[in-house]
């Protein structure tokens, strides 16, 4: 069977050997593991920290953690009551049983989230999620749908206002790991220590970014398509109508995290489609569709070395 449930989470298969884990709890993807051409054993692509509880208690610290409606601490009224990133990462998500896919293509599922009697106390928007995770032999697909589901008869009529990203803890050495092509964007780095600091746009000029440092950067208007490697290895991004990506990785900082084990920074980098600047609006009963498309990179050309 492609689609195996375990009684918290997902197990998808692809008959060349890739395998995708999704816990319903954030519909969190908690797993991926590839082949390459050159290494036919199916690898972790992800980076969860050992001391991440899955147990539904806190947001998972790793994987790819959904964020919604807001980035980072809430800014927008409508948020006022939610806590960082949102709802999204610590709800239980819904899945019915469908298979969206299932062919030498992928597989394909579907989980859903609509407003839980817990998202009403603190949100009072009408929304409904879907998240396609769609598992290919060298590829992941994880697409959130967003539908804004009040009507135009409500009145007065409102649209949805909302952030959305998508959290991936890529696993990667972090003191070799680039990402490009990053060069000539505007950024706000959430490192600086002042509220004016970090609301002053900077202008990236490494042609490949790296996170030996202390690295909370928020990029704006990016191009969608990243380049994440090292020597020996890589993931290519693509994302749509995700404008912004964030990179980010605490170095040293990282021992503040409670849930981050001991060195957990050394393997991992984040690198976060997402749109995240300003909010995006929806008005009753419109859709609106984020998608990213990750792929273990083939090409030993195309990784730094
Ligand atoms: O996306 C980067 C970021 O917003 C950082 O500022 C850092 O705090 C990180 O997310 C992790 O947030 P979390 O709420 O999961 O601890």
């Amino acid at each position: 069977m492609p689609v195996h449930q375990l009684q918290d989470r997902l197990i998808l298969t692809h008959p060349k050997g890739a395998s995708a884990e999704i816990l319903f709890y954030g519909a969190t993807v908690v797993s991926w593991k590839s082949a390459t051409s050159r290494d036919p054993h199916p690898t972790e692509r992800l980076f969860v920290s050992s001391k991440a509880l899955l147990d539904g208690s806190k947001p998972v610290r790793g994987g790819i953690p959904v964020v919604f409606p807001c980035f980072g601490a809430p800014t927008h009224p409508d948020h006022s009551k939610l806590s960082q990133h949102g709802f999204a990462r610590s709800e239980v998500w819904s899945w019915y049983g469908a298979t969206v896919m299932d062919n030498e293509a992928g597989v394909s599922v579907r989980l859903t989230l609509a407003p839980t009697d817990r998202i009403k106390a603190v949100y009072s928007s009408l929304f409904h999620l879907n998240y396609v995770v769609t598992l290919a032999e060298h590829q992941l697909s994880t697409d959130l749908h967003v539908e804004n589901t009040s009507t135009s008869k409500d009145f007065p009529p409102k649209p949805l206002e909302f952030q959305a990203l998508l959290h991936n803890y890529i696993r990667a050495p972090s003191d070799q790991v680039l990402v490009v092509p990053l060069k000539g964007l505007h950024y706000y780095d959430k490192t600086e220590p002042t509220e004016q600091a970090r609301a002053t746009p900077k202008v990236e000029t490494r042609a490949g970014v790296d996170v030996r440092t202390y690295t909370d950067s928020v990029y704006e208007n990016a191009p969608g398509k990243y380049e994440v490697t090292w020597p020996g290895g890589g993931i290519e991004i693509k994302a749509t109508h995700f404008k912004d990506v964030v990179i980010w990785n605490p170095q040293e900082e990282g021992h503040k995290i409670g849930d981050m084990e001991d060195g957990g920074w050394e393997k991992y980098i984040c690198v976060e489609p997402g749109y995240v600047r300003g909010f995006i609006q929806l008005e009753p009963g419109k859709k609106w569709v984020g998608q990213q498309v990750i792929s273990v990179i083939q090409d030993e050309r195309r990784m730094n070395t």
